[in-house]
């Protein structure tokens, strides 16, 4: 590891396949920044057990996800790109904070309160305990940086404050971690209802569009999307959500600021505004979809990343909890 370089860490849940909020507002982020830190990324297929999974699918979508973080740029030769479940010392951890982390407070998260209410038949403990997990992921690798999209923000939060809590009581065995919010691409909200996220769980294909999705259906996606009626292509997101969310998306693709965008379309419908997100946005996929596609079937390649970055990150991480248990007076291990 070099001494000079900040730590970053992220990650995703293995659930479902990835959509372009998730892109945009985070892995292309990721991407962006991995020159400047030193990187962590996790499959995050513990947290994705909060939800009930198949567990075939599963295992193919935590793959996948793998695959996914890889074709978008981030190369495992220079990121520590790993499954979560493969270093223990994730859970070890989260049973120490889980002890210095409040009832009220996670009862705060409205990440818990929303999947609560989707998976009525299924609050278990660990979506309640979710964030301490988090807490857990990013405190093992005395993280300086989070980039995640803004719906991730409370969870940062309260990682903050439990590390500050424990080094309150003693001393520094945390580092302090800052949340990092992409300029663009924060939110990306669904394609049928503008004023929720997209999110890669909606039951609804036409709300989402994932990053697997071939041009044409991309395109036809984008012309489906719900907007107003006034014909306009202006930025507005509290009175034009819909048409807003797509100049936020085209914005993630050009680079391009909302008023240059509205000068774009000036004079021009909705349906050519449309037409022209939908081929940005496929023309920026394909080659990660192709490089996507690759990988999945160089196994021995995905093999080898995994292995070797598995084993970076249960070094550093154990360094950490180690430290933990020390401090809070837990007898140490005779070798
Ligand atoms: P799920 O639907 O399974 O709950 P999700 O789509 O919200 O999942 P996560 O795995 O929870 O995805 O999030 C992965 C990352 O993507 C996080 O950094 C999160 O902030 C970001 N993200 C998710 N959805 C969006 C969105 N619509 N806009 C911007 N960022 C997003
Ligand atoms: N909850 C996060 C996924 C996640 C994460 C992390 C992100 C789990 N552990 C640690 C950043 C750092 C989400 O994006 N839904």
């Amino acid at each position: 590891m070099e001494d000079n370089k900040k730590i970053l860490y992220s990650g995703m849940q293995a659930t479902n396949t990835l959509t372009i909020g998730n892109y945009f507002g985070a892995l292309k982020n990721w991407v962006t920044l991995n020159e400047e830190y030193e990187c962590f990324f996790g499959v995050m297929d513990l947290h994705s057990l909060t939800v009930r999974q198949n567990p075939t699918e599963f295992r193919q979508n935590a793959r996948k996800l793998y695959a996914l973080y890889v074709a978008a740029g981030l190369d495992p030769k220079k990121n520590c790109v790993y499954y979560q479940s493969h270093v223990p010392a994730h859970t070890q951890l989260a049973w120490l904070l889980d002890c210095f982390t409040y009832m009220g407070e996670l009862n705060r998260m409205t990440q818990f309160k929303d999947k609560s209410a989707k998976h009525a038949d299924n609050i278990n403990a660990g979506l309640f305990t979710y964030p301490v997990l988090m807490a857990a992921d990013i405190l093992l690798y005395q993280t300086d940086v989070v980039p995640v999209g803004k719906d991730q923000m409370q969870h940062l939060e309260i990682t903050r404050d439990i590390a500050e809590r424990f080094n309150n009581i003693y001393g520094d065995v945390f580092k302090i971690p800052e949340a990092y919010i992409g300029k663009s691409g924060a939110k990306i909200m669904s394609l049928a209802d503008p004023t929720k996220k997209m999110s890669k769980s909606d039951e609804n294909v036409n709300a989402t569009v994932f990053l697997t999705d071939d041009s044409d259906t991309i395109i036809r996606k984008f012309k489906k999307a719900v907007t107003d009626s006034e014909a306009c292509v202006k930025y507005d997101p509290k009175g034009k959500p819909g048409i807003s969310n797509l100049m936020d998306v085209y914005s993630c693709v050009t680079g391009k600021t909302s008023a240059e965008i509205e000068s774009e379309f000036d004079g021009k419908g909705y349906g050519d505004f449309k037409l022209a997100v939908g081929e940005a946005v496929a023309s920026e996929l394909a080659p990660v979809q192709a490089e996507y596609n690759r990988l999945l079937k160089d196994k021995e390649y995905i093999n080898g990343c995994i292995k070797e970055n598995d084993e970076k990150a249960a070094y550093f991480a154990n360094k950490t909890l180690r430290k933990a248990m020390k401090k809070v007076g837990l007898t140490e291990m005779i070798r």
